[in-house]
């Protein structure tokens, strides 16, 4: 009995782990969208999957914006032009920006599962024009 239950319990880890993804997330100088951006800026994910923001142009970082994170998830910083691996395991939307190119809307939206929160994040407020860009991510994350 308790081989079959050791079995049937590392075949649901496997299981899940294979079903785990990585989402690459470029932080750019310039991309598709215009100046100072992560590429693609808006990621559905789901609870354990990996996004790993790429310095593909240094300068540039990730960090949580206050309010935009689902409950029990630590704020988080990284380092300027460094590769940083987020991995979410908690369901709703996270905002993320680049510290010096916020108010130039060098920001990030990933969306993971059910995001119970996304009435509570789309009332932050914003400096510059990350405020329309996250318009446009909430909008993509609405469809
Ligand atoms: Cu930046």
């Amino acid at each position: 009995m308790r081989s079959i239950l050791t079995a049937a319990v590392a075949a649901a880890l496997m299981a899940g782990a294979a079903q785990a993804e990585v989402h690459e997330v470029k932080m750019l100088n310039r991309g598709e969208a215009g100046m100072m951006v992560f590429e693609p800026a808006y990621v559905a994910a789901q609870p354990g999957d990996e996004i790993v923001f790429l310095p593909t142009d240094k300068g540039h970082n990730a960090e949580s914006i206050d309010g935009m994170l689902p409950e029990g998830v630590e704020p988080f910083k990284s380092k300027l032009g460094d590769e940083f691996r987020l991995t979410v395991n908690e369901e709703g939307v996270y905002g993320v920006k680049c510290t010096p190119h916020y108010a130039m809307g060098m920001v990030a939206l990933i969306d993971v599962g059910e995001a119970a929160n996304v009435e509570v994040a789309k009332a932050v407020d914003h400096r510059g024009k990350a405020g329309k860009i996250f318009d446009g991510l909430f909008e993509q994350a609405a469809q």
